[in-house]
């Protein structure tokens, strides 16, 4: 029997996207006895005839209508096409009306084994699931081998220590997938994948690393002597752990993406997130800074206690608290996350187009301003924070004016892409009326 496996994205792209694991690690749990192939849709075209038994595809939300209608091609030709990966699982009645069988949650731990021996047996069930989730310790290996094109990746290599969250923030598809269950693999397994790593920096596929900061500790100490650059996402409250810091500079971290969110309290809390506090944002990013970590922080805009004053004072203290980088979004609720359902039932959903679900467009009508007003203070931040001359200082503050990967990743791409995407969505809406007209769900 031969699988063949697809990552869903509209096109295809030159060093701009990351190896990613999700499909990898599903090649890795497939039974030896099958062949296995990937096409991975960021970085090299989607066919529009495969050779296989079955197809396999993932998929995030943005890129769902793509999904749906690949698999409807490749349905037309007789193939059965499965589905697994984040939208899938927040969504599995809908992906079922476009899949032979979906598979929600992780593949590890018998699910994927078991919708495998049910189509050998021409008996695809509706929809596969492990009864808990897995433990991800004695993982077998990803296959990485599969992805062709490695060349046309960033360079990183991609690792996985820890699964899930210890936190629940009411916009974030993790806290309503893996609830508070959050699960590590055993250190020296990480280890010796790291040791395997095809180039010195690493990319931790992590929500977030320090989420057990004993842990943590445990795996920069045993990273220590590996010498490599580390880069990952975790909460900005391990800047307050001056151990856990001290160990990921030595470790070799270079990176890190925190979620800064708001500088809104109200905002904060009522996205469950108020062990974020808004006085202590200038603390902990000095700290990164004193052991040589470059920052970057996520922020929303668009939260329902923000109003027109929150954009300015959002831009200030971007700058007061010093961060180098930021991913400034636009509330999405993505469908399976509590505010998903809160804004669907307030009747504020904008637009059921999940393509525009990115985080430049404006999705949900926000509660104390109007779409354009929101429109507006974003580009304000965007304008105002993103600047060539911040970044380029803080690269050469954290001697990291070598690491060109990382230029089109902030002052290039993101302030450009983000404009160009928001400015179209936006105008896109106005052309269909007033955005408000929208909202007919
Ligand atoms: C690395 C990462 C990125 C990287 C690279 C992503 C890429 N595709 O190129 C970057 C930084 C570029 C990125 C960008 C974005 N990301 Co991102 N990203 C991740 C992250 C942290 C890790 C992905 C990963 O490798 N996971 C490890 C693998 C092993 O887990 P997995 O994918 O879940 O796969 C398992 C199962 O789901 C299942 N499975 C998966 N696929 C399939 C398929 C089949 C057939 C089967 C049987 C099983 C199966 O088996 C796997 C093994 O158990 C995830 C969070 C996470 N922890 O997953 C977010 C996540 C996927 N990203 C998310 C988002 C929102 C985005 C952005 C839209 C953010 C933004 N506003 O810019 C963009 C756009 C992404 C895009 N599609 O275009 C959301 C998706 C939400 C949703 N419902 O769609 C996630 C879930 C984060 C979150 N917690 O909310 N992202
Ligand atoms: S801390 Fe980050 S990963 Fe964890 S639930 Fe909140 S937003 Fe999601």
């Amino acid at each position: 029997m031969h699988v063949h496996l697809i990552d869903v994205a509209p096109k295809p792209s030159f060093k701009q996207s990351f190896q990613t694991l999700s499909l990898p690690r599903v090649a890795g749990a497939t039974p030896e006895h099958v062949s296995i192939a990937i096409t991975d849709g960021r970085v090299e075209r989607i066919p529009n005839r495969v050779k296989a038994d079955l197809i396999g595809m993932t998929f995030t939300c943005n890129n769902a209508p793509h999904a749906y209608a690949l698999a409807a091609r490749y349905r037309r030709q007789g193939i059965k096409v499965v589905a697994g990966g984040t939208h899938t699982t927040a969504m599995p009645q809908e992906a079922l009306k476009h899949f032979d069988a979906v598979l929600t949650g992780e593949a590890e731990g018998g699910a994927w084994e078991h919708l495998l021996s049910d189509f050998e047996r021409g008996q695809l069930a509706g929809r596969y699931q492990n009864q808990t989730p897995p433990s991800i310790a004695a993982l077998k290996r990803p296959r990485l081998d599969l992805l062709k094109h490695w060349h046309r990746y960033l360079d990183f290599h991609p690792i996985e220590a820890t699964r899930g969250c210890t936190h629940n923030c009411s916009f974030c598809f993790n806290s309503s997938i893996h609830g508070e269950a959050f699960r590590v693999r055993p250190v020296e397994e990480v280890v010796e994948d790291v040791k395997r790593a095809r180039c010195r920096r690493l990319m931790f596929m992590d929500d977030n690393l320090c989420g057990k900061p004993g842990y943590a500790k445990r795996l920069f100490e045993a990273l220590i002597p590996l010498k490599k650059k580390l880069f990952f996402q975790s909460h900005v409250l391990m800047a307050a752990d001056k151990e856990l810091l001290d160990l990921a500079a030595r470790a070799g971290t270079q990176f890190v993406f925190v979620g800064i969110e708001s500088f809104e309290t109200d905002s904060l809390k009522a996205v469950n997130k108020s062990f974020n506090r808004v006085k202590d944002y200038k603390r902990y990013i000095q700290a990164f800074h004193d052991h040589g970590i470059f920052v970057s922080g996520g922020l929303i805009l668009g939260l329902d206690h923000d109003t027109t004053e929150t954009f300015g004072r959002t831009l200030e203290m971007m700058q007061t608290i010093g961060l180098d980088n930021a991913a400034v979004n636009l509330l999405i609720p993505y469908p399976g996350t509590p505010d998903f359902k809160r804004v669907q039932s307030q009747g504020r959903l904008i637009t059921d187009d999940y393509t525009r679900y990115t985080g430049f467009d404006p999705v949900v009508r926000p509660a104390n301003m109007s779409v354009t007003e929101l429109m507006e203070g974003y580009h304000q931040v965007l304008d105002g924070f993103y600047q060539p001359g911040r970044y380029l200082r803080s690269m050469k503050r954290h001697q990291m004016m070598r690491s060109w990967y990382l230029y089109p990743m902030a002052w290039w791409r993101e302030p450009r892409r983000r404009k160009l995407l928001s400015r179209r969505g936006h105008a896109l809406n106005r052309r269909g009326g007033d955005p408000m007209s929208w909202q007919g769900m």
